[in-house]
C-alpha cells in the first residue's frame, strides 16, 4: 500500500488526456488500491487517476458516509444523462474552495471493473455528480472551469501563493495536511 501525491491546480498535468486502459494486471489491481488509500486519507469522496500523474481512464469513489462502499470505473462512458441541477463541488486538487456547479444529477454509466469485466450502473444525486466530477479530471477538466474566469484566476493566485510559502518554510507537499475535506465529514 502507498499514499499518493495529489496534483493541485494549476498544474499543467491536470491537465491531460488519459488514455484508455487496455491492460488489466497486478500493477492495476495495486494502482487500484494504492488510490483508495489515497482518497480515504485525504479524504475524498472520489479520485481520478490524473490527480495522482497517472494518465489513464480510471476512477474510484466512495460516497458513503462510514467509507463502505468503494466503487471502481475503468474507461466509463456516461450513456445517460438527465435531471440537471447545482451541488456545491470542491476538489483535491483545488484545496480549500467549494463552489456550485450544473450537472446531470442521475447518470446511466457503463464501465470496466479492475477484471476488465464490463458493467452498467445508474447513479444520482452525490454519486452522480462526483462520477462526472471524476470523468472530468480524465478529460483534463476541473469544476472551477465551470465558473468565471474572475474566480477562476482568484483561486489559482491563492493556491500559487500557498505553494510558495510552503516551499520557502521546506515544507513537502507529501506532509501538508490540510487537503479539502470535500463532502466527509471529519
Ligand atoms: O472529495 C470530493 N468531494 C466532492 C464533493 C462534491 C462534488 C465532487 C467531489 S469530488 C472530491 C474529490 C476529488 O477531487 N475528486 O476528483
Ligand atoms: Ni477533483
Amino acid at each position: 500500500m502507498a499514499l499518493l501525491d495529489i496534483l493541485e491546480y494549476p498544474d499543467p498535468r491536470l491537465r491531460n488526456r488519459a488514455e484508455p486502459i487496455t491492460v488489466f494486471d497486478a500493477v492495476l489491481v495495486k494502482r487500484v488500491k494504492d488510490m483508495f488509500e489515497t482518497m480515504y486519507a485525504a479524504p475524498g469522496i472520489g479520485l481520478a487517476a490524473t490527480q495522482v500523474n497517472v494518465h489513464q481512464r480510471l476512477l474510484v469513489m466512495d460516497v458513503s458516509q462510514d467509507r463502505s462502499a468503494p466503487m471502481v470505473f475503468i474507461n466509463p462512458e456516461i450513456l445517460e444523462r438527465r435531471e440537471v441541477g447545482v451541488m456545491e463541488e470542491g476538489c483535491l486538487s483545488v484545496p480549500g474552495y467549494f463552489d456550485d456547479v450544473e450537472r446531470a444529477q442521475y447518470v446511466k454509466v457503463r464501465a470496466q471493473d479492475q477484471h476488465g469485466i464490463t458493467f452498467e450502473r445508474e447513479l444520482s444525486g452525490l454519486e452522480a455528480v462526483c462520477l462526472q466530477h471524476e470523468m472530468d479530471h480524465l478529460d483534463g477538466k476541473l469544476f472551477v472551469d465551470y465558473l468565471s474566469l474572475l474566480k477562476r484566476d482568484r483561486v489559482r493566485r491563492k493556491l500559487e501563493k500557498e505553494r510558495k510559502d510552503r516551499a520557502s518554510r521546506g515544507v513537502s507537499p507529501a506532509t501538508t495536511a490540510d487537503k479539502a475535506a470535500v463532502g466527509v465529514e471529519r
